[in-house]
């Protein structure tokens, strides 16, 4: 017997790009075979507990929109909460979902009480995943919607806040590694500051880079096989968050001595906020080898704001799905919807309207991604751009083998005299458009 909360709606199908119907995939096509590989393990969709079934419809204005039968701090509201997740789950055929902790447990009165409650809900889940397939993308503790957590987690100025967040971090490894879940991730919440008048960075960087080899050490004494990511995110909530970006988040691992421990998730909606695009993050991580998972949520671009909505422009995900597969596709990672419907959207339905839209696109944009790069159309003229680097002299120049001297004699001996070449923007922008 179901919950009843989806009504007579029955498993979403794939009907093809011809169909109307609103319940239906026309692009997501879980068998369809891309570039050799089911397109479900390409692109391992994921739903995000909190936005789906967490988030009232609250905005700064207004209260709860959406009214769950499931939204009371009691087990019982947990485990109704749950029913109707792995039913949600199945009716889309997404392969994963991923939580906080606070998302699927009530709130406890301390830390003990937080831990019993995690435990039984993670029993609860996991019996729910053997009878439905379905398995956990990536656990995570969330370190910022308490109070406690006003002033940051690992960076608050309080020694005792740092302990009670790197204790529930342990209880939250623990549950997705009991899960099964296949990555770990730690977005920064509160990990950043106000003012700097009243902020210690130097403290607050050396605490979050202990916190984070403290996270790691346990990983590997539980013999936890998962990755490690972190999500950066530039600002929201505070003014200036510490994980800004890829670039930002590199070199705190290095400092810290965990490049070769940690990965990244990025989502797309942070990668704008930080003035970047998507594909120039998965780019950069892909170069720094770093990188692990995505968050495949759009802002608003008149807001300048983190409004996580669902996907929809198929062309940004094409060009983001084409970085993913170049770098060799995902591991342990996959597409995390971490989008929430606007707060008009309070109908059941909605909930897998949104979700269906976004699998969608994402399909779209994968298949756009693989014809690009089986056609070699993108690769082509990038390798033949930089064919120069395979002269002997230019490999000397990269490889060490040449000294500054040794270069000025050779650009006197040969007559090296480059003449400019055209970089083709259009011609490759055009490219792109004949595949989305
Ligand atoms: C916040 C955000 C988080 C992380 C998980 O902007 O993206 O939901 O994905 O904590
Ligand atoms: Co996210």
């Amino acid at each position: 017997m179901g919950t009843g909360f989806f009504g007579t709606i029955e498993k979403i199908k794939f009907e093809g790009p011809a169909s109307a119907n609103p319940l239906a995939y026309r692009h997501y096509n879980p068998d369809e075979v891309v570039m050799g590989k089911r397109m479900e393990d390409h692109l391992r969709f994921a739903v995000a507990y909190w936005h789906t079934f967490v988030w009232p419809g609250t905005d700064p204005f207004g209260g709860n929109t959406f009214e769950r039968p499931w939204f009371a701090n009691t087990m019982e509201a947990a485990k109704l909460k749950a029913d109707v997740a792995f039913e949600f789950f199945q009716l889309l055929g997404t392969p994963y979902y991923c939580f906080h902790d606070a998302d699927v447990r009530p709130e406890g009165n301390n830390f003990a009480e937080n831990t019993r409650n995690l435990n039984e809900i993670v029993d609860y889940f996991a019996g729910k995943q053997a009878e439905t397939g379905v398995k956990l993308l990536w656990g995570t503790a969330n370190l910022f919607s308490h109070r406690r957590y006003m002033s940051g987690a690992a960076t608050n100025p309080d020694p005792d806040v740092f302990a009670f967040a790197a204790a529930t971090v342990k209880t939250c490894l623990d549950a997705t590694m009991k899960l099964g879940g296949e990555n770990y991730v730690l977005w920064g919440g509160r990990e950043g500051y106000e003012t700097l008048l009243n902020t210690n960075l130097k403290h607050e960087m050396d605490q979050a880079g202990r916190f984070l080899n403290l996270v790691v050490e346990y990983k590997h004494k539980i013999g936890y096989k998962g990755a490690i990511l972190i999500e950066p995110k530039p600002q929201e909530p505070t003014k200036h968050q510490y994980d800004y970006d890829v670039a930002t988040v590199f070199a705190f691992l290095q400092k810290y001595g965990l490049e070769k421990e940690v990965k990244l998730n990025i989502e797309q909606g942070h990668a704008i906020l930080a003035g970047h695009t998507f594909e120039h993050e998965l780019a950069l991580a892909n170069a720094y080898g770093v990188f692990g998972s995505i968050d495949m949520n759009r802002n608003d671009y008149q807001s300048g704001w983190d409004t996580d909505q669902f996907p929809n422009n198929v062309p940004e995900m094409a060009l983001a799905y084409y970085q993913v597969l170049a770098g060799g596709g995902f591991t342990s990672g996959g597409t995390n919807f971490d989008a929430k419907l606007r707060r008009q959207s309070i109908d059941p339905e909605d909930l897998l309207i949104g979700h269906i839209g976004g699998m969608d696109c994402c399909a779209r944009g994968l298949k756009a991604a693989a014809g690009m790069l089986e056609d070699k159309a993108l690769s082509g003229p990038l390798d033949e751009r930089y064919a120069g680097w395979k002269q002997t002299e230019a490999r000397k120049m990269l490889d060490g083998g040449f000294s500054l001297e040794e270069i000025e004699g050779w650009v006197l001996n040969s007559n090296v005299n480059p003449l400019p070449k055209s970089g083709k923007q259009e011609m490759l922008e055009n490219i792109v458009n004949r595949y989305v």
